[in-house]
């Protein structure tokens, strides 16, 4: 057993999120492991602790987003609306860390540079910003999904005279909008959350929409004490639900197809779903995701609703110019995203027949020279997602392999969970798993249980190394694809889930769309048969 004077740790997890700190828990509470946490902010919260843009909120429903391994900790804790807002989440995190005692093992300020495999040593080498390193037998990296700004590199952003934020890296201080010109890039899940707080607040909103998006009312409230009393008491009921679900949430998907009802009747189930709001109507019929007419169906009725609700008829026809199925990019919900733009002080341009072509010293100009003078630029433009957070990490495992360029033409691993040529190195929510077709924290508990499941088995076993065999990753990339194939997923191909939002990355889907349920059943089957496909050595 190590000690963390020496800089020697049996792991190193990277991030003190969601899942660093339930890797945390687990590793060093229930394995009695030396465990060492590098976070690159100053607190805990991961995704929550940089996603401050105003509206952020969680899409996944508060009684379901949230660890549900420990009973008391479910039960202890009390959510105030139906969806978590962003300061919400970020106490809860909080909270849990202080719970379990966590913060003490967590280096905060932290930024992890590099990290090597050292072979004859059977050690993982980390290199941190301010030059310190340590050495551990296991790394395990944290660092989310959804971590990596994208700021396009739009010509000229440097010499705008205003001033410029993401939303995925929101200054502490807030951004005073008032009587602001503020124009914001991107009509993703992130931008549908901000448009209508950025619009109450600015002069004028104008919205740069490349991409038009299907929306449904999150329909946010306060959680009444009955409620909250119904998921106290249905604790055992709700994880079941999470753990039996394609997708982790806590609803299930009708086991119906969309021609097994009337057109009259599907209409009324769609409208109760739009009533009922949220991810949820997407759970109206089983064949949504798997039959283009079907999803067709119900791309018309959010298209009509876009039309209904827009007041003038030119936006509302570029808000419902949508042409990827519904679902196959991730849904955002929203709060007022659509009657935002009857106000006077919104506009919508759209940029996709006309492309930004630069940023000028007063704003945006597109290519047939409009151009919109601006105060303040908000990149709602998401993430270099899966990759991005492992990539920058300069990750090289075995002879002096990068996994850049193991992964040069698009992530290759086995469960998302390793990579071949890199022995115990860990990848929480790594390219390949379902974590982000899933409610994130269902899919993290499992990860993270997993992988503590794994050393823990190493270590009775005498076990010093794990990795994939090759022929496992095979088969697994295999298995994505054809998971993806069987879906519409693919078909939307601006989707951050093929890579296509980041010019140049090479577009491979990547989460893993066979089911969270499925993926449990696999990755247990894969443990119990000895860890079927890794290679274990001494
Ligand atoms: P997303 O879903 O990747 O959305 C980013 C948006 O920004 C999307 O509308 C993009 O249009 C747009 N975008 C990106 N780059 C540009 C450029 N260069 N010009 C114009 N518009 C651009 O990110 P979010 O942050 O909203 O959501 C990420 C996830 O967080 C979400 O899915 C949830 O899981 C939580 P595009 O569609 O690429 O044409």
């Amino acid at each position: 057993r190590s000690t963390a004077g020496t800089g020697e740790f049996d792991a190193v997890i990277i991030g003190a999120g969601f899942s660093g700190l339930y890797q945390l828990h687990l590793l060093r509470d229930r394995l009695g492991l030396s465990v060492r946490v590098l976070e690159q902010a100053d607190g805990v919260g991961g995704t929550w602790y940089w996603n401050r843009y105003p509206g952020a909120r969680c899409d996944s429903e508060s009684h379901s987003y949230c660890y549900s391994f420990s009973p008391e900790l479910y039960r202890e804790w009390e959510w105030t609306e139906r969806y978590p807002e962003q300061p919400e989440i970020l106490r809860y995190l909080n909270w849990v860390t202080d719970r379990l005692d966590l913060r003490r093992d967590i280096a905060f300020d932290t930024r992890v540079t590099a990290a090597r495999y050292d072979a004859a040593a059977n050690r993982w080498q980390v290199t941190t910003e301010a030059g310190e390193t340590l050495r551990a037998t296991y790394l395990i990296t944290a660092v989310g999904c959804l971590s990596t700004a994208n700021v396009p590199k739009i010509p000229g952003l440097e010499s705008f005279r205003g001033r410029w934020v993401h939303t995925g890296q929101w200054p502490h201080e807030g951004v005073d909008f008032s009587g602001k010109r503020v124009g914001q890039i991107g009509t993703g899940s992130t931008g549908i959350q901000a448009v209508p707080v950025i619009a109450a607040q600015a002069g004028h909103l104008t919205v740069f929409q490349r991409t038009a998006n299907y929306s449904v009312p999150a329909r946010n409230a306060p959680l009444d004490e009955g409620f909250k009393a119904w998921a106290r008491e249905n604790y055992e009921a709700i994880r079941e639900a999470m753990h039996s679900t394609p997708n982790g949430h806590p609803f299930r998907i009708e086991d119906r197809s969309c021609w097994d009802v009337s057109e009259e009747e599907r209409r009324r189930i769609y409208e109760a779903g739009w009533e009922k709001g949220g991810l949820q109507f997407r759970a109206a019929f089983r064949d949504l995701l798997l039959d283009r007419r079907a999803n067709d169906t119900a791309a018309e009725f959010l298209k009509a609703k876009i039309r209904e609700i827009v007041k003038d008829p030119e936006t509302a026809a570029k808000l419902a110019d949508i042409d990827h199925p519904y679902a196959a990019k991730r849904p955002p919900i929203d709060t007022d995203y659509f009657e935002t733009y009857n106000r006077d002080n919104v506009t919508l341009v759209d940029v996709r027949s006309n492309p930004i072509e630069c940023v000028t010293p007063d704003g945006i100009r597109l290519r047939d020279g409009t151009e919109y003078p601006l105060d303040i630029i908000v990149f709602a433009t998401g993430f270099d997602a899966m990759t991005g957070p492992l990539l920058r990490l300069n990750i090289t495992g075995r002879d002096g392999l990068a996994l850049r360029e193991a992964w040069a033409a698009g992530p290759r691993s086995y469960l998302g969970l390793q990579v071949a040529g890199f022995p115990n190195l860990f990848t929480v929510t790594g390219p390949g798993s379902p974590s982000v077709l899933c409610n994130m924290p269902v899919a993290i508990e499992q990860h993270a249980e997993w992988i503590a499941d794994c050393i823990a088995a190493m270590r009775a076993r005498g076990i010093a190394r794990i990795e994939p065999r090759p022929e496992a990753v095979d088969r697994w990339v295999d298995h994505v694809n054809e998971a993806a194939n069987a879906t519409l997923l693919p078909q939307a191909g601006h989707s951050w889930y093929l890579g296509a939002n980041v010019p140049g990355k090479p577009r491979v889907f990547m989460p893993y769309a066979g089911g969270m349920a499925r993926y449990r059943q696999i990755c247990a089957e894969v443990a119990a048969k000895g860890y079927e496909g890794f290679v274990l050595s001494d």
